[in-house]
């Protein structure tokens, strides 16, 4: 549970990557990492969700095994935030405290999109849940990965090699069509917050605008870079 006074004692910055399947989060987020690590100054902490902490990586092998599927949204979304709980308490707000950046693989707007807009959950619940689970603890900035589903899939697949969709990704194509959509509604609802990226470009050019953004909105992390303004 978020403690009182964690906002005050919070020195590090928080950035988060969403979009659909496939869209080149991790690929991206391992650039940016390095990119910070060698000109931030500040420990870097890459984590993901559901995981990043022991604990919610055994809750991430049940989830995308499907086993928490039968049971539907609202299930789905209890077990994603219990991950969440652990993942805040042992790694994002430690990583905070000591000052360093947190680059996560999905966190709430995953929530919202998959088990609220296209899952259809209640988003009063989803509201309820995250002033619980998450408190405080939000974003400095969150990277909207947005690319059509098609493709993503198509990229999951490929590089599955055969192996077979997860929970998620079996999911029908207008599930997918419905989650692009939130991604960017949550983008418009907050903008400060969100900044969207087209991933639908070659990993130098997503790269290239991603640390453009980053340079913008979170100058201290990239000393002179940041007058070129986002260039998502
Ligand atoms: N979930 C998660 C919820 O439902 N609710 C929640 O609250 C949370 C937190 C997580 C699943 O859980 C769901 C959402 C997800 O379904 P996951 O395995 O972590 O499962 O799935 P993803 O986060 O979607 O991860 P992926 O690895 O599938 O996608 P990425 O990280 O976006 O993509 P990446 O970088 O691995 O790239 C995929 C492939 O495309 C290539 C890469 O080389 C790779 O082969 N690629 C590109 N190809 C062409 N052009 C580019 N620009 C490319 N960038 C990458």
């Amino acid at each position: 549970m978020p403690r009182i006074g964690e906002s005050a004692q919070r020195r590090g910055a928080f950035i988060t990557v969403e979009g659909g399947e496939g869209a080149g989060k991790s690929t991206q987020i391992a650039r940016l990492a390095a990119t910070l690590r060698a000109r931030s100054g500040r420990g870097v902490c890459v984590t993901r969700e559901p995981g990043g902490s022991p604990r919610a990586e055994e809750i991430r092998t049940a989830l995308l095994g499907g086993l928490a599927k039968p049971y539907g949204p609202f299930a789905e979304a209890l077990l994603f935030s219990a991950a969440r709980i652990d993942h805040l308490d042992r790694l994002i707000r430690p990583a905070l405290r000591r000052g360093e950046t947190v680059l996560c693989d999905r966190f709430i707007d995953s929530t919202r999109a998959y088990q609220g807009a296209a899952g259809g959950l209640d988003p009063g619940v989803l509201d309820a849940l995250e002033r619980v689970v998450v408190g405080p603890t939000r974003p400095d900035l969150t990277l909207i990965l947005d690319l059509a589903p098609e493709a993503g899939l198509a990229r999951a697949a490929a590089r599955a090699g055969g192996q077979g969709a997860d929970r998620f990704e079996a999911e029908t194509l207008d599930f997918h069509i419905r989650l692009r959509g939130a991604f960017l509604a949550i983008a418009r609802a907050e903008p400060a917050r969100c900044a969207v990226i087209d991933a639908g470009r070659d990993p130098d050019s997503v790269e290239a605008a991603i640390r453009a953004t980053v340079a913008a909105r979170l100058p201290e992390l990239l000393p002179g870079e940041g007058t070129r303004g986002d260039a998502a």
